[in-house]
């Protein structure tokens, strides 16, 4: 039976007086947002509790994803819409005088991430709960979520993200679940009865305590686990612990979410935070497993354990251990069910990301772990004497001069490792791991990013989604390939300009922002030209300034020049110790002030870069673009998922042939997107012959010469060291991005923009093409295929129905 508005109003009004003593009317956005969550949570805690009952009563295969990190932005809205409450709520918040809008931004971001990785997981968690799998998410409860941004003269300047300092509702502590992790001391082995046994010497212990998140699936009655662990002090270690400074090392593991890698303690924090979580993760599921008296010889069978990257690498160090320590099997049985076990994604190809750790580090922070890592090492490097070169063999161990490589470690001790866009997986191998694609072909695979359509589209974007309604009905909200069947209204011109009226509606909502948060004013009739990703120099944030520097030195030569006014977003974080990378924003944020208050520039050019980019204003920022700035040096960005939550909302992305852009092209069309640059055989190929030479690009363009000067002459103003640092990495550095290479062409793309932004309907046609295939792109499809390809599990049978609605509502 359906929820009425009035017995939710009856509920939420009786959860107010409960918890606050207080009419609607009293309560501050805060109040209200704790007793809805509150109230939501209660109407999904029975079926969270039958799901995982389930589980265990149909002896469901379980996937464990192992992150670092996690980032699933807010959870309110989300929830409202997975649990078919959404509208219900929306209209009561409307009758009690209420707005659900403002108070959903009560919530804290759960920022638990940098950027990509922590979202494809967060996407991830979301989609499987949606499609009824059997994924629990293992990962880490940080105090600190990502830093908050705030730029003080154009610098950008870290504050600490207290994201808990309110409380957070959505999880539960389960004290009685915590595991203890033991660290550091020294090992040696000791025969007892013939088997060789681990004896550690002045070990500590950390205590693990699971915090538990439930995450709603789609109107499924399925409600699936995040598990965060926060690390304690046991009683029994106290002593070990006398000091404030000895107690806050502990406090220290869950604290940030990237401690500084600059330095050794730092770098140190790092391994220890990818241990514990990893130990307390894999002893958990062991513990779990075991206690149903199944076999340890067929753990493989009832479980996979996912390595998101190379963070939780260690995985397969700590399985063996306890399969050999704990549970005494012997060594080949035991790898035999690691590697069946374990599965592992590869999300960079750049050198500086591939974690690589000096042994002696690994022995200070779980020594045994060590002995069990360059065991696997030998006993590979043996193995593989009988069938392979030497050269093949030495650049593929796992240990090799002191160094550790977790990457080789996650490969060699799983059974599938996958890339995640096609032109991704070509290069890992084809290139940066094709000594291992040589050994292990049947290995590699590729599973292309996507995204959640549903926060994306019916969450961030509610008046395009009326539109999509109205053309093709709802289907499309379960099923996103629906939306394909937008192509066949390829020619209703109502249904075209009404999606440029929705545009314009959500740019003047980001202008209303922008002017409350920066006081610059934007025109909603200029054009919306986006950049919003992590700040990287291989993202080419600056290729972006270069043209605007471009545009702005037109517009002073030639003040009477025709062009269509645009408004240049960007919002990025640098990472705090990234000197070049807060060069480049501090250089955008000089150069926003000069345009910005150049009178003879007026409405035509506008440079706007929003503080603190995180979900919560992707969410407001991506509704509002026309242009998608996806422009990375080719065969840099692994995928990309910014890429098509913009397509999804309807912006026309300007792209190189890098990442999943290659397949957006595909599926829209070369007419329906903006390409350029270089491909990925001539980057290669400069990268093989060293024949590129920027500094020719500088003397020869007199343009881009101009552009570049504007950075050292003055022109620019208060960016002296910044600007100089800029220039010499493109000029004298020989520019290892390619930017200078690129930046006639980008020009070129950007040009087609503007002739085809003249053009309303022509523009809003292509804007259609893309809503029209961005369906594909959903994490709900990729998830699916790695629960078939990879982990081999099945969709749970829903629960008995008596919990949700055939409509799918849960119940209050
Ligand atoms: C991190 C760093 C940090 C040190 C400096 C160089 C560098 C380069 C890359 C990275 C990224 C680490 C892993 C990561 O977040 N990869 C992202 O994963 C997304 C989800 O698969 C994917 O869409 C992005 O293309 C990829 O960059």
């Amino acid at each position: 039976m359906e929820i009425t508005k009035e017995q939710f109003i009856k509920e939420f009004k009786r959860r107010l007086t409960d918890e606050y003593a207080l009419d609607v009317k009293d309560a501050t956005p805060e109040e209200l947002y704790q007793t809805l969550a509150s109230v939501v949570k209660s109407g999904y805690s029975d079926i969270w509790r039958k799901t995982w009952k389930n589980y265990i009563k149909e002896d469901q295969k379980q996937v464990y994803y192992f992150s670092i990190e996690f980032l699933p932005g807010r959870l309110l809205k989300s929830n409202l819409l997975n649990m078919g409450w959404y509208e219900l709520v929306d209209s009561a918040f409307k009758e009690m005088g209420l707005s659900l809008d403002e108070i959903a931004e009560a919530e804290r971001d759960m920022a638990l991430g940098n950027g990509g990785l922590g979202r494809l997981a967060s996407a991830f968690m979301d989609s499987s709960a949606s499609d009824g799998l059997p994924v629990n998410g293992n990962g880490i409860r940080y105090k600190y979520g990502l830093f908050k941004q705030k730029f003080v003269d154009g610098y950008q300047v870290e504050l600490p993200n207290e994201w808990l300092n309110q409380g957070n509702v959505w999880e539960v502590a389960r004290e009685s679940k915590a595991v203890d992790v033991k660290f550091g001391g020294q090992v040696y082995l000791e025969e007892v009865d013939g088997v060789l046994q681990p004896v550690y010497k002045n070990p500590y212990i950390i205590r693990a305590v699971p915090y538990d998140t439930g995450i709603v699936g789609y109107k499924n009655n399925h409600v699936n686990t995040m598990r965060l662990w926060d690390a304690q002090i046991p009683a029994s270690e106290e002593v070990k612990f006398p000091t404030i400074e000895s107690r806050r090392k502990v406090e220290d593991l869950t604290s940030v979410l990237y401690p500084d890698d600059s330095n050794e303690e730092g770098r140190l924090l790092r391994l220890r935070q990818e241990y514990f979580f990893v130990s307390a993760g894999l002893q958990s599921i062991v513990r779990h497993y075991r206690k149903y008296g199944k076999p340890m010889s067929e753990i493989s069978e009832h479980i996979s354990v996912h390595i998101n990257d190379t963070h939780p690498a260690m995985c397969v160090a700590e399985f063996m251990r306890i399969l050999l320590d704990d549970e005494k099997m012997g060594w080949d049985e035991a790898f035999d069910q690691t590697v069946k076990t374990m599965s592992y994604t590869n999300h960079t190809i750049m050198a500086e990301a591939l974690e690589k750790w000096p042994v002696y580090l690994i022995e200070r922070v779980q020594p045994r772990i060590m002995q069990i890592i360059a065991e696997i090492d030998r006993r590979y490097a043996l193995e593989l004497a009988k069938r392979a070169e030497t050269d093949l063999i030495s650049g593929t161990r796992i240990v090799n001069n002191g160094i550790v490589h977790m990457a080789h470690l996650a490969i060699i001790g799983s059974h599938s490792t996958n890339g995640v866009a096609k032109l991704h997986t070509d290069l890992l191998e084809q290139d940066v791991l094709k000594d291992f694609y040589h050994l292990y072909p049947e290995r590699f695979n590729n599973k292309t990013n996507g995204i959640t359509i549903r926060r994306w589209l019916q969450i961030a974007d509610p008046r395009l989604a009326k539109i999509i309604d109205k053309t093709i009905g709802t289907k499309w909200r379960s099923n996103s390939k629906e939306l394909h069947n937008l192509a066949t209204h390829l020619n209703d011109r109502r249904l075209i300009a009404n999606i440029g009226k929705a545009k314009h509606q959500n740019k003047v909502d980001l202008a209303k922002y922008i002017k409350q948060t920066t006081g610059i004013v934007v025109s909603p009739d200029a054009i919306f030209d986006v950049q919003v990703k992590r700040l990287h120099a291989y993202k080419r944030q600056l290729l972006n300034l270069l043209k605007i520097v471009k545009y702005y030195l037109d517009l002073k030569d030639d003040p009477k020049k025709d062009v269509v006014p645009r408004v240049f977003i960007f919002g990025a974080k640098a990472a705090p110790s990234y000197h070049y990378a807060k060069s480049i924003i501090k250089c955008i944020n000089e150069v926003g002030n000069l345009i910005n208050n150049d009178k003879t520039i007026k409405d035509k050019l506008k440079v706007v870069f929003l503080e603190n980019y995180g979900v919560s204003l992707a969410e407001k920022i991506i509704p509002a673009a026309d242009v998608s700035e996806q422009i990375s040096t080719a065969t840099k960005e692994a995928s990309g998922t910014s890429n098509m939550k913009f397509m999804l909302n309807g912006a026309l992305t300007v792209a190189t042939l890098d990442g999943a852009n290659i397949e957006i092209k595909d599926y829209v069309g070369e007419d329906n997107i903006f390409i350029f640059g270089l491909k990925k055989e001539e980057v290669l190929q400069y990268e093989a012959d060293h024949s590129y030479q920027a500094s020719d690009y500088y003397a020869n363009d007199p343009i881009l010469h101009r552009v570049l000067d504007a950075f050292v002459d003055g022109t620019i103003p208060s960016i002296g060291a910044e600007g100089a640092e800029i220039f010499n990495s493109l000029v004298h550095a020989n520019d290892e991005y390619f930017v200078l290479r690129d930046f006639e062409d980008y020009l070129r793309a950007q040009g087609e923009v503007e002739k085809t932004y003249r053009n309303p309907s022509l523009w809003n046609k292509k804007c259609l093409v893309n809503i029209a295939n961005a369906g594909y792109f959903s994490s709900d499809y990729t998830i699916q295929k790695y629960a078939d390809e990879i982990w081999h599990v099945v969709p749970s049978d829903p629960l008995d129905g008596k919990d949700c609605g055939a409509n799918g509502q849960y119940p209050l």
